[in-house]
């Protein structure tokens, strides 16, 4: 199940498991263009799943989960890809509506699919929880404040999963990218798309497809091999805030 599928990183993933020979359950709240991934790849023979809801209405998703075929309930891998960051300004002049929206989407939605779908994992003894972080959630980078600190709760979350299932065979990754060139940057600027490019000018920024990449290795490790966490940065970025452009 890769939450957020629609576009990059969560498109990336559903990509690269469909590769993988993998089942899946593709969720968004983008009708149409679930529509036309779950084409793209059935064509292709990859037998999927859509679920449209909003990770932050958890009565819905709670329904989805719920209401799931059989065949479908035993959900082996939960990519919580659906996210985004809001603004880039200062901490004393951020939006209040902004702020919720992050707030309630990459921790509290993140959070709702958690609950959802490990006790089935638990009860199984077996399955993967890949959590998309960020190197945002590492150290504030200037303006940055709410959303570093909401994929700083994303590690703190993770590692609390980790920890409360040791007990058992699932396993808790945090995947923390750098700069990767999605529409991350246009639904940060809220449409101003010249904007958004200019974060990717001077610099190879990293695709969807890359930390899909990591995700299904992930994945694919042996049984009694937890990634616990990687770090993915574009080969010219030092770090959250060092970035080296020509
Ligand atoms: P995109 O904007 O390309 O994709 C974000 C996906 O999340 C879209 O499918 C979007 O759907 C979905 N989404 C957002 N809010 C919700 C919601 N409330 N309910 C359901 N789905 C939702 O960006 P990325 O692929 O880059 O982002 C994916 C994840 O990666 C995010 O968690 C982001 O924070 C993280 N990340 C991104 C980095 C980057 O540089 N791009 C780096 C590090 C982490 P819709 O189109 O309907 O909005
Ligand atoms: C997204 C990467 O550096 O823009 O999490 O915050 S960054």
């Amino acid at each position: 199940m890769i939450t957020g599928a629609t576009s990059g990183i969560g498109l990336g993933c559903a990509r690269k498991f469909a590769e993988n020979g993998d089942k899946l359950i593709l969720t968004g709240r983008n009708k149409k263009r679930l529509e036309e991934i779950r084409k793209e790849l059935t064509e292709k023979g990859t037998q999927v799943l859509t679920l449209l809801f909003d990770v932050r209405d958890r009565e819905k998703a709670t329904q989805c989960i719920n209401e799931l075929p059989e065949e479908w309930k035993s959900i082996d891998v939960l990519v919580n890809n659906a996210g985004l960051a809001l603004g880039l300004e200062p901490e004393y002049e951020g939006s209040f509506e902004d702020w919720e929206t992050m707030i309630d989407t990459n921790i509290k939605g993140l959070l709702t699919m958690t609950r959802l779908i490990v006790p089935g994992m638990i009860a199984r003894n077996c399955g993967h929880v890949i959590n998309i972080g960020s190197v945002a959630g590492d150290a504030a980078y200037a303006n940055g404040n709410v959303y570093c600190a909401t994929k700083s709760a994303v590690k703190t979350i993770t590692d609390g999963l980790r920890i409360d299932v040791a007990n058992s065979a699932v396993r808790v990754t945090n995947l923390k990218p750098g700069l990767v060139e999605t529409n991350f940057s246009n639904t940060r600027f809220h449409g101003d798309t010249e904007r958004a490019a200019n974060v990717y000018k001077g610099i190879q920024p990293l695709t969807g497809d890359d930390i899909a990449d990591v995700a299904v290795y992930a994945a694919n490790a042996p049984a009694h091999v937890q990634i616990a966490e990687v770090l993915i940065l574009a080969t010219h970025q030092g770090s959250g805030s060092v970035i080296v452009r020509k």
